[in-house]
C-alpha cells in the first residue's frame, strides 16, 4: 500500500513538469527581455525633470517602448535630443516610441535620448528613489525604480529663446 502511494505521488509531479515545459513555447513578452539597470534621476524641487537608465534587450526580437509613467507626475513622456538652429540642443517627444534593438544596450543619458518627468506632483530630492513604470507596444509592462542625484549639466530647452515647454512637442 505504501509503495502504492508514493509511486502515484511520483507520477503527479512528472505530469506538472510536463505541463511547465509545454508553456515555456510560449513567445517571450517583451518585458521578460527587457533589463533596466543604472537608472538614475535629476533630482528637482517641481515642474520637469528628467530621468535615465540603460536598457537591456535579451531577447531575438525588437521591442518597443510605447509609454512610461511615475506617481511623482502627472504626466511622463519618452524624449530625444536633436540639434536645432544656432548650435542649441532642443528636446522634443520620441514620435512612436522607443525601439530597442534585439541584443542590444539602448542608453539613456543625459543630452541624449531621455525620460521626462513632465509635471512633478512633489519634489524628488537626492539620496530617495522613485518608481518608473514603461509600457511595450506588446502591452507588457515592466517597473524599476530609480535613483534621485544632483546634476548640474545638459540644460536642454525645448527651443531657443521661448518659454520653457511651450513649445514642446513640436
Ligand atoms: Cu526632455
Amino acid at each position: 500500500m505504501k509503495k502504492t502511494t508514493t509511486f502515484l505521488a511520483f507520477a503527479a509531479t512528472a505530469a506538472v513538469a510536463l505541463t511547465a515545459g509545454c508553456g515555456s513555447d510560449d513567445p517571450a513578452t517583451a518585458a521578460d527581455t527587457i533589463v533596466v539597470s543604472s537608472a538614475w534621476t535629476k533630482a528637482a524641487e517641481s515642474g520637469m525633470t528628467g530621468a535615465f537608465a540603460e536598457l537591456e534587450n535579451t531577447g531575438d526580437s525588437d521591442v518597443r517602448v510605447v509609454s512610461v509613467s511615475s506617481p511623482v507626475s502627472s504626466r511622463t513622456e519618452l524624449h530625444e535630443t536633436a540639434p536645432a538652429a544656432g548650435g542649441a540642443m532642443t528636446m522634443r517627444e520620441m514620435d512612436g516610441g522607443l525601439t530597442i534593438a534585439a541584443g542590444s544596450v539602448h542608453s539613456l543619458a543625459p543630452g541624449g535620448d531621455h525620460l521626462m518627468l513632465m509635471d512633478l506632483i512633489e519634489p524628488v530630492a537626492p539620496g530617495t528613489d522613485i518608481a518608473f513604470t514603461v509600457t511595450f507596444s506588446d502591452g507588457s509592462s515592466t517597473e524599476f525604480t530609480s535613483q534621485v542625484r544632483d546634476f548640474a549639466g545638459a540644460r536642454e530647452d525645448y527651443a531657443p529663446s521661448s518659454p520653457e515647454g511651450a513649445n514642446h512637442g513640436g
